[in-house]
């Protein structure tokens, strides 16, 4: 695993984890963490349970007992890893969004479409791909209990930033995220509702704005808190991005991504409205989803909640027993299952380097569609 912040914790946590619940069928060793100061990866390693640490990721792909490559670095090293990587034959685990600009995103879906051919696997980490209720919503509408979908509202809100003098992490400086609450959590809400719904966004229009222009630096920390210095930087990503996007099937979709909704701290929430029923998730409350069904008696109309909690729900019968609640973390647990599964099976795990590539070019058109006040860009290569 190269890097060893908030999703390194939490991708530890899932290779880990996934083969205590899960009959893999291999079985993976969490060999070496990388990362830049050897101090704190040795302590990252000790924590997580690596056996190894090391500090230069060149060396470690270059390793013949290694087999996969997990990168849960900021974007801007992304590509130069992830290319390595998969050039030296090593399955790839990519954080999302998949690099900070398209023509990253270009190359590194064009080597991984390369190795798939020599049966070398890589999947970017959408990881609420693999949350109960969001895999039953999309089987839901794929059952088509939800007729034509006319209509999808999807929005990631958190309240992170509110405050003014929180200091300048990697998350708020372009050359290191790409973007900012538009790629970091924007481009859940575009992965989440292309999964849910099986179509993609075509074509946006939208605005992106920051909030705080200026920010302390920062003193001691890193990408989502740390202590503040006296001096101040400017920020150069988004605070704020709200879009429109035209779905393959013609119906349209709202999108909203911020750091700035006080009082949400993790609302990724996605509402699908169909000529049958209709659905919404919120992942505050992760373990149910709602649904309306729209052919039942008038007087039997209304939304009810679906308790995401039975061994019949995806993934669910591998942990609790009936009723007991799954978290954050389990979906990386979740993540480790499938890619295992794929890499065993000789199948290709899914999203793959080319669905983030696709986001990616969502991202950079609601970019462009922001500097041309709206007009309508399509996401296309
Ligand atoms: C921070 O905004 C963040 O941790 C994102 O980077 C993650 O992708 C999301 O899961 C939660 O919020």
């Amino acid at each position: 695993m190269i890097g060893h912040g908030f999703m390194g914790a939490a991708h530890s946590q899932g290779w880990r984890v996934a083969p205590r619940f899960f009959d893999l069928p291999l079985a993976p060793a969490m060999q070496v963490v990388v990362g830049r100061d050897a101090g704190s990866t040795a302590a990252a390693a000790e924590r997580w349970g690596w056996a190894e640490s090391a500090t230069d990721w060149r060396e470690v792909i270059a390793r013949d007992d290694i087999d996969l490559v997990d990168i849960v670095t900021p974007g801007d090293t992304h590509a130069a890893i992830a290319i390595a990587a998969l050039e030296a034959g090593k399955h790839v685990l990519c954080e999302k969004p998949l690099a900070n600009t398209v023509v990253e995103a270009k190359a590194m879906s064009e080597v991984a479409a390369r190795a798939a051919e020599r049966g070398v696997a890589s999947m970017v980490g959408f990881t609420y791909r693999r949350v109960p209720a969001v895999v039953h919503a999309r089987q839901l509408i794929a059952d088509g209990r939800l007729g034509d979908i006319r209509q999808v509202r999807a929005e990631y809100l958190q309240d992170w930033l509110m405050d003014a003098d929180a200091p300048l992490t990697w998350r708020m400086k372009k050359d290191l995220a790409g973007s900012g609450a538009l790629g970091d959590i924007g481009a859940h809400a575009i992965d989440l509702t292309e999964f849910i719904t099986g179509q993609r966004v075509e074509r946006v229009s939208g605005i992106i704005e920051t909030i705080v222009a200026e920010r302390p630096l920062l003193e001691h920390g890193s990408g989502l808190s740390g202590t503040a210095s006296t001096e101040r930087g400017a920020v150069t990503v988004d605070d704020l991005a709200l879009f429109t996007g035209r779905l393959s099937s013609g119906a349209l979709a709202s999108f909203e991504a911020t750091r700035f909704r006080t009082g949400r701290k993790n609302a990724l929430r996605i509402e699908v409205s169909g000529s049958k029923g209709a659905l919404a998730f919120d992942l505050e409350r992760l373990n149910e989803l709602e649904f309306y069904d729209a052919t039942q008696p008038e007087t039997e109309l209304g939304f009810r909640r679906i308790l995401v909690t039975e061994a019949g729900h995806p993934y669910v019968g591998s942990w609790w027993p009936t009723g007991h609640m799954l978290g954050y973390e389990h979906g990386f647990s979740h993540q480790v299952r499938d890619l295992v599964v794929a890499i065993a099976g000789g199948e290709r795990p899914e999203p793959s380097f080319d669905d983030g590539l696709h986001v990616q070019r969502v991202l950079d058109a609601v970019e462009q569609s922001s500097a041309a006040d709206g007009v309508w860009v399509a996401a296309e290569g």
